[in-house]
């Protein structure tokens, strides 16, 4: 049994990932709840769940005093881009501020620690149009939440080889699955067309909003997958100082994905053609060799991603 510790425990890939290990390990969550909902963790026993802000210095020292963790992924962020764009102070403090703290925290007070995993982003590729994504692209991030992201990235890899700290880097494409919270514009659209699936179905007068010709296209990964890559990157010693991208390797199309998911559930939703939004990029998807080189097999397809998310709708 190993000792997990959890930021954004209570968010949609953190809870995955927290009930996965909480039927064989202890589990410790830390989450503020402003995205993430405790009723997304289901398995009490093995977990602790302590609502607090990882900017919060005396609580994160405590925590990082009182306890000896094996593995700590830290997935809490502010992660709606245009959030941080409307309120980058805040966005450094979450994305880029609470990292650094955890990382000297860690070098202080976590000498056993086997690794920390930090959540990054496609976004820090930008609008680069070179396809696919390989972690050593060109980067060419544009906004707070990307520049914040790129910047904590190269601080918990520096924290590898500066200070012996155990360390590496995911870089999430287009994450998709249960508990995704449809609640913002902004939220992840597969996030926002299920849900709206969901209300058609039960009879309401919806449509969905496609942003642009709906030709643009991204790698949409399934949370399942995405957790075996969280799982294998933190257990891995070829991994230790390393960054890697987390996604499919494969391009679907938005007027696809919405074909595919209309079909599974027989329904007829609207579907209505919008401007595209500002800053959007047409085509984004990863070379995942560097992951699969550490033995990743993805399991799901968007096909099979879907019809799996869809079901338990
Ligand atoms: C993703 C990330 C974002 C950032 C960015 C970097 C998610 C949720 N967002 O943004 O955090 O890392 O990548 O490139 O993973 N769309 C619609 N209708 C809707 C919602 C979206 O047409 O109701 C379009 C949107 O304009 C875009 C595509 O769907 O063309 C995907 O949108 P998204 O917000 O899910 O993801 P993305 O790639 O823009």
């Amino acid at each position: 049994m190993s000792k997990y510790l959890i930021t954004g425990g209570a968010g949609f890939i953190g809870s995955t990932l927290a009930n996965h290990l909480s039927s064989d390990h202890e589990v410790m969550v830390i989450d503020d709840l402003s995205m993430g909902d405790v009723s997304n963790l289901v398995d009490r026993v093995n977990l602790t769940f302590v609502e607090a802000d990882v900017t919060n210095k005396e609580l994160m020292s405590e925590v990082l005093e009182n306890n000896e963790f094996d593995y700590i992924y830290h997935l809490a962020a502010i992660a709606s881009v245009a959030d941080s764009v409307e309120r980058p102070i805040e966005t450094h403090q979450i994305n880029f501020e609470s990292v650094l703290l955890l990382l000297e925290l860690i070098k202080s007070k976590q000498p056993d620690l086997k690794r920390l995993v930090f959540s990054s982003s496609a976004a820090v590729y930008g609008d680069e149009p070179t396809l696919p994504k390989e972690e050593e692209s060109v980067i060419r991030p544009l906004t707070a939440y990307a520049i914040d992201k790129f910047a904590a990235e190269k601080y918990v890899l520096a924290y590898s080889h500066l200070y012996n700290v155990p360390t590496s880097a995911v870089r999430f494409f287009n994450v998709y699955g249960p508990n995704q919270n449809p609640s913002s514009p902004y939220s992840g659209v597969i996030s926002i067309l299920v849900d709206r699936l969901e209300r058609h179905l039960r009879g309401e007068e919806v449509d969905f909003t496609v942003f642009g010709d709906g030709s643009q296209s991204r790698d949409f990964v399934y949370v399942k997958d995405v957790i075996a890559a969280l799982l294998l990157v933190g257990e891995s010693k070829k991994s230790l100082g390393e960054v890697y991208n987390v996604g499919t390797g494969q391009a679907t199309s938005l007027n696809r994905l919405i074909e595919l998911a209309k079909t599974n559930v027989k329904s007829e939703l609207p579907i209505n053609y919008q401007e595209g939004r500002q800053g959007d990029i047409p085509h984004s998807y990863a070379n995942i060799s560097k992951l699969k080189a550490l033995g990743f097999s993805g399991h799901y397809t968007i096909e099979e991603g879907l019809e799996e998310y869809l079901k338990n709708m």
